[in-house]
């Protein structure tokens, strides 16, 4: 959703609207034939590979943990980080916020990405650093970012990245759907009855 709206400027045109205006001056980009850069391919990065394809984009991706084998399971050219920073229209990131993942997205990056590159975080707050994006989206080099996840949750009322122009933002909205806490309410649910029953169980239990 954040991709869509990312590329087309949906949440800038529909504020505009509402707020009075017909400003048929946004221009976005098609999503057909652009190449979008995954960083961390497990369950949700290979879900959002499997879309990209859908969506008839180019896929290339990176995760140190992976092997070849599943990368051609799910489609994805695994290349190493820098390659995949360096190659993407649009860059998404889906790894666990681990010391080694923390601001994956850095002032580094920005220096290496195409001039342009839309970046999209829903995954951990803090695999982007916040003040290196800032400075790109200020000095054109990162052309937008689509946020749902912050350093700190809720963001300083104000935030410079919160109400950038070429940002488009979510209240870490994740996770909420009427669909995902029904199956989220099932797992616990069989989760707990198999532990009591000293069988498998999804996930683990803290
Ligand atoms: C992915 C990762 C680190 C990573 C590390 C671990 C499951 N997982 N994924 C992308 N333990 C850096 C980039």
């Amino acid at each position: 959703a954040l991709m869509f709206a990312l590329a087309r400027h949906i949440p800038q045109a529909n504020r505009k609207l509402v707020g009075g205006e017909w400003d048929r001056g946004f221009k976005g980009i098609e999503l057909t034939g652009k190449t979008l850069g995954v960083v961390g391919l497990g369950n949700i990065g290979a879900v959002v590979a499997e879309r990209a394809h859908g969506l008839h984009m180019k896929v290339i991706g990176y995760d140190p943990v992976i092997d070849e084998e599943r990368a051609k399971e799910i489609g994805v050219d695994l290349l190493p980080l820098d390659d995949v920073i360096k190659q993407a229209d649009i860059i998404t990131v889906h790894t666990p916020m681990l010391p080694e993942t923390k601001h994956i997205i850095g002032k580094q990056a920005f220096e290496n990405c195409k001039p342009g590159m839309r970046l999209i975080n829903c995954a951990r707050g803090g695999l982007v650093d916040e003040a290196a994006l800032l400075e790109a989206l200020e000095n054109g080099k990162c052309g937008g970012a689509a946020l749902d996840v912050y350093e700190k949750e809720p963001p300083e009322k104000g935030s410079p990245l919160v109400n950038h122009p070429k940002v488009v933002c979510t209240p870490h909205l994740g996770a909420s759907t009427f669909d995902a806490q029904v199956k989220v309410a099932e797992i616990i649910c069989s989760n707990v009855g198999n532990f009591l029953t000293g069988k498998d169980y999804i996930g683990r239990v803290n």
